[in-house]
């Protein structure tokens, strides 16, 4: 991976990783997951541990709940666009409580999640035509991982 893409530092050796996934939209999710894992592997993670909630409303108690024991979280979701407002609250309550979360613990938590108009543009950002979504959050946990160690290290000196 190039020095120019946004995660190239890709080197998750030692690294531990707990994965939240939202069972809403199943289809479209586990697919976002095997991308996550796909991208562990490959990083060389030490371990990644997989954690289900019942929609993306969820994620961000799960990831608070999981943030301390945890080098990074990933979370992932899909929040298709209906013909009501309930998907502003969705997707704007995990995109605000995920970032509070990783605020508050200091703990990276990837934003994995999907909003879409339809089913069809998430399944092209599930493994189709734009990707794997999910795979990018895990490579952008792996270095947002990786930038905590050399903070954590100069601020000691
Ligand atoms: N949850 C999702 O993850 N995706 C959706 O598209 C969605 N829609 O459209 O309603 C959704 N709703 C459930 C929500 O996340 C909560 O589980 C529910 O409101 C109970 O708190």
């Amino acid at each position: 991976m190039s020095r120019e893409s946004p995660h190239w530092n890709s080197d998750a050796r030692g690294l531990r990783f707990a994965i939240v996934v939202a069972r809403f939209n199943s289809g479209i999710t586990e697919k976002l997951l095997a991308g996550a894992q796909q991208a562990l592997t490959e990083a060389g993670a030490k371990s990644s541990r997989v954690f289900w909630v019942p929609g993306a409303f969820e994620l961000p108690l799960a990831a608070q709940a999981l943030a301390k024991g945890f080098d990074a979280i990933i979370a992932l979701g899909a929040v298709i666009r209906g013909e009501t407002p309930h998907f502003d609250y969705v997707a704007g309550a995990a995109a605000q409580g995920l970032q509070r979360v990783m605020l508050d613990t200091a703990t990276p938590v990837a934003f994995g999640v999907l909003t879409t108009n339809t089913s069809a543009e998430a399944e092209a950002r599930a493994g189709g035509a734009h990707g794997n979504k999910g795979y990018d959050a895990a490579m952008t946990a792996v270095a947002m991982a990786r930038f905590g160690k050399p903070v954590a290290k100069a601020k000691k000196k």
